[in-house]
């Protein structure tokens, strides 16, 4: 690295939009039959990933157009003590780990960036969901049938990885890979399903109609909108309070010189 590239980029920011969270299946009878012996009780089949925000046209994955490795170095999935090695590093792509299981848990999800970034390691929580959103909230395990019929859960949550005062290089590769834009509206799958966000998919988690793929659109990026169009009043605000400051000061320094001068 020159000493150019060492360069912080000030009061600049640079964002990624991301992805993370599960999907999950339950195991149809002949599936768990097919376990090992001590995995027996699992009852379900989930994935539980860190991907970009958009989603291939036409596929079946949520998320996951771009590929994150150009910045992402590893991610460090911190399942349930009761896996054996529960603490799981991936060094490349996809940024996922699949598992079987009975219950639902919290995973820690660690992600490691390229060390040109020169960016602290960033942590994210997220529920393993394995049962069907319900329109009560109130988890409730559908009988198997039902839990087929309905198709995969997802429980995926957006997020913006925020870079400020980036090193120059690492600017330079991040410019070098614009992420897709979401798509305006959604493009193929039938509409909501089973999905989660803790802002404004809210709502959507809670019906369940048509079985369908989950696709993060630009939509949800209004509120993330709202929230910067807020603050870039405030730092206008504060500009102009600060404006005002320094006239006030030029004058006195002015009244000040002339005071000096005069005597
Ligand atoms: C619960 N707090 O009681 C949660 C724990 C544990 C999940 C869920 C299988 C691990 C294995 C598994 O699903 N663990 O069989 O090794 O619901």
């Amino acid at each position: 690295m020159s000493n150019a590239d060492r360069v912080r980029v000030r009061g600049l920011s640079i964002f990624r939009p991301i992805i993370y969270g599960n999907t999950a299946v339950v195991l149809t009878p002949k599936e768990r039959e097919a376990l090992p012996p001590q995995n027996k009780d699992h009852t379900h089949r989930w994935t539980v990933a860190v991907r970009s925000a958009a989603s291939a046209p036409d596929s079946d994955i949520v998320g996951g157009a771009d590929d994150l490795g150009y910045f992402i170095k590893r991610v460090t999935f911190k399942l349930h003590e009761t896996y054996p090695n529960s603490t799981r590093n991936v060094d490349k792509l996809p940024f996922e780990v699949t598992e079987t299981g009975w219950g639902e848990f919290e995973v820690q999800i660690r992600v490691t960036f390229i060390p040109e970034s020169g960016e602290k390691a960033m942590t994210l929580y997220h529920h393993i969901k394995l049962h069907p959103w319900t329109l009560s909230g109130e988890p409730e395990i559908p009988p198997l049938e039902d839990a087929i019929r309905k198709g995969p859960v997802h429980s995926w949550q957006y997020d913006e990885i925020v870079f400020s005062d980036p090193y120059q290089n690492f600017l330079n590769l991040l410019m070098a890979h614009p992420p897709t834009l979401l798509p305006k509206d959604r493009r193929n799958k039938p509409a909501p399903f089973h999905i989660a966000n803790p802002s404004s998919l809210r709502e959507a988690a809670n019906v369940t109609s048509e079985i369908g793929v989950p696709e993060f659109m630009q939509a949800m990026e209004k509120d993330e909108a709202e929230r910067l169009e807020a603050a870039k009043k405030q730092v206008l605000a504060e500009q102009e309070k600060w404006k005002k400051i320094l006239l006030e000061k030029n004058e006195e320094l002015q009244r000040l010189q002339q005071l000096v001068e005069g005597a």
